[in-house]
C-alpha cells in the first residue's frame, strides 16, 4: 500500500553528531561531549521557545545552542570557528542507510517529503549536499508555521500541505519525542531505532563504541506500529503493516 512518508531530517537522515570530529580537532578530547550538549541544547531551546509561544528560526537556535554548549564545557572558540561549525550543518553526512532507503521507497511508489525543524535554506543545503534531495518530493519546514515540533500544528500543517488526512501521513523519525508528537497530532508514525547518538559519534571520533543503552523508547506513549532498526528495513515493514 502506497502512503506518504514525512521524514525527520536531523538524527534520522543526516547525523548532527558527525560534527564531533570537527569539534574534537578544535577542542581535543571534548568534541563528542560538546557535540552532544550542543544538540541537546538545540532541541531544548526549540521546546522552550514553542512553550513560550515565541519563534526564532533554527539557524538562530543552532548558533545560540553552540555558544551554550561551549560555555558549559568551559571552552571557547572564536567567532570564525563557531561560524565554521554552524556552516558544517549544511554539510552533515547522510547516515549510510538513508540514500538507499529513500531510493527504494521512491521506486516502490511512496510519496516522500521531509518535515523538519530546519529552515528552508538549511534543509535545501543539507539535503542537496548529502545526495538525498533527488529522492524527496517536497521539503516542509516548521518555519512555515513558526513553531517547533512537537507542536500539533506542525504535523497537521504537513498533512494539509499534502492534502491528506493526518492519519494518511506517516512521520518517520529516530527521535521518540517526534514520533510521540506526530501520533498525538493524529499522524501515523514509524520509529527508526538507531543506536544512541553516543555510539555513532564515539566510533566516528575513533573511540571504542559504548554498548547501546537498550531498548528505551519513551515513557510518554507506546511505540508506533512500525519500528525498524534501520531505514532500509522500512519498505518491507510498511508492506507488512499494510
Ligand atoms: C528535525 C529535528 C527533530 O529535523 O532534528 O526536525
Amino acid at each position: 500500500v502506497t502512503i506518504a512518508l514525512a521524514f525527520d531530517v536531523y538524527g534520522t537522515l543526516v547525523d548532527p553528531i558527525a560534527l564531533a570530529r570537527t569539534l574534537d580537532r578544535l577542542l581535543p578530547g571534548d568534541g563528542l561531549q560538546v557535540a552532544q550538549a550542543w544538540r541537546q541544547k538545540q532541541l531544548e531551546t526549540t521546546f522552550r521557545l514553542t512553550a513560550m509561544e515565541q519563534y526564532r528560526d533554527f539557524a538562530w537556535v543552532t548558533r545560540r545552542a553552540l555558544a551554550y554548549a561551549l560555555a558549559s564545557a568551559g571552552r571557547s572558540l572564536d567567532e570564525a570557528q563557531q561560524e565554521a561549525l554552524i556552516a558544517g550543518y549544511d554539510q552533515l553526512p547522510a547516515y549510510a542507510d538513508a540514500v538507499p532507503a529513500l531510493a527504494q521507497l521512491r521506486d516502490a511508489g511512496h510519496t516522500i517529503v521531509v518535515l523538519s525543524n530546519g529552515t528552508p535554506a538549511m534543509l535545501e543545503a543539507v539535503l542537496s549536499n548529502s545526495g538525498l534531495r533527488a529522492c524527496i518530493q517536497d521539503v516542509i519546514s516548521v518555519d512555515e508555521v513558526q513553531a517547533y515540533k512537537p507542536a500539533p500544528r506542525v504535523y497537521q500543517h504537513a498533512a494539509r500541505r499534502l492534502s491528506l488526512q493526518p492519519a494518511a501521513l506517516r512521520l518517520v523519525s529516530s527521535n521518540p519525542f517526534d514520533v510521540v508528537g506526530a501520533q498525538a497530532a493524529g499522524l501515523s508514525a514509524a520509529w527508526v531505532r538507531r543506536l544512541p547518538h553516543g555510539s555513532i559519534a564515539a566510533s566516528a571520533a575513533g573511540r571504542a563504541a559504548p554498548l547501546p543503552a537498550g531498548d528505551a523508547y519513551d515513557t510518554l506513549a507506546s511505540p508506533p506500529d512500525v519500528v525498524v532498526p534501520a531505514l532500509t528495513e522500512l519498505a518491507p515493514a510498511l508492506e507488512a503493516a499494510g
